[in-house]
């Protein structure tokens, strides 16, 4: 059985964070294992504001020993991380044990607030986990903060982005554009290996319910490593598969509505 690892938080509202990647690890027919860094609820009385819920030290380190102490895996993902101690522990985890197909998802923020949440844990994501990533998944603004430069706008601005990125140590950078890019009719990613760049593109979906794509994303990437596909092949179908989720996204209040990892298995062509 193919095995691969999240450490991320969870997601009260289960559309992103581990919910999501357990979700698409099963959709890739391969065994996923959660080490739980926070819990992040949501609160209808405040108009879905995000409460965070950090799990302590020893609790964190006792799940990353089951997992790879106990266990094994052929790839992991990191997601939400929280605290400082969760960056140095899985920085640790992924060290002591070699793992070599590692994805860093550098969650910066949620849908819609466009701050960093917290620069100087943001930093030391960047600088202890970017040179331990095979492949790191920023958004935008979590590219332009790992950069050190303002938010990338259009694919020259990503392309430099990228490169300092890698140069940060990334082994390969795969910036999301998506919808959010100037001047594009269809959802544009960028692949770069330190050689050379890709655009990685599909149709744009129409709808306002993209809660976890970026989670969804990063984990069918470390899904793709762990099945064997190199870094591009990897990018390349989770780019299919994030695109046929947000064909079958959905609301489930006013606020907030999921991808749908299922969708590639339910022909939401
Ligand atoms: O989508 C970013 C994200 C990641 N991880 C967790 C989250 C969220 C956004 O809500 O709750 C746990």
């Amino acid at each position: 059985m193919i095995k691969v690892a999240t450490i991320a938080g969870s997601d009260a509202s289960g559309g992103a964070g581990l919910e999501a990647d357990l979700k698409t690890f099963e959709e890739y027919g391969i065994y996923g294992m959660t080490a739980v860094t926070l819990i992040a609820t949501m609160d209808p009385e405040r108009d879905w504001a995000h409460g965070v819920y950090p799990i302590d030290e020893a609790t964190l380190r006792a799940q990353l020993e089951t997992i790879f102490k106990g266990i094994g895996v052929d790839a992991a993902k990191t997601g939400m991380l929280g605290t400082p101690y969760a960056v140095e522990l899985s920085a640790e985890y992924l060290t002591r044990y070699s793992v070599a197909k590692y994805v860093l998802d550098p969650v910066m923020v949620c849908k819609g607030a466009n701050e960093a949440l917290n620069p100087g844990l943001n930093e030391l994501v960047a600088t202890r986990l970017l040179p331990l990533s095979l492949i790191v998944t920023p958004n935008l603004f979590e590219a332009g903060q790992l950069a050190g430069m303002p938010t990338p706008a259009n694919l020259d601005e990503m392309k430099k982005a990228a490169k300092a990125i890698h140069k940060r140590g990334a082994k390969n950078v795969f910036i999301k554009g998506g919808s959010k890019l100037e001047g594009q009719s269809s959802a544009v990613d960028l692949f770069f290996d330190g050689k050379d760049f890709n655009n990685v593109e599909a149709a744009m979906v129409g709808t306002r319910w993209t809660h976890g794509a970026g989670c969804t994303t990063a984990a069918a990437i470390a899904a793709g490593l762990a099945r064997g596909l190199d870094p591009y092949e990897s990018v390349c179908l989770a780019k299919k598969f994030i695109t046929l989720s947000l064909r079958g996204s959905f609301e489930l209040n006013r606020w907030v509505g999921p991808g749908n990892p299922a969708g590639w298995r339910k022909g939401f062509e």
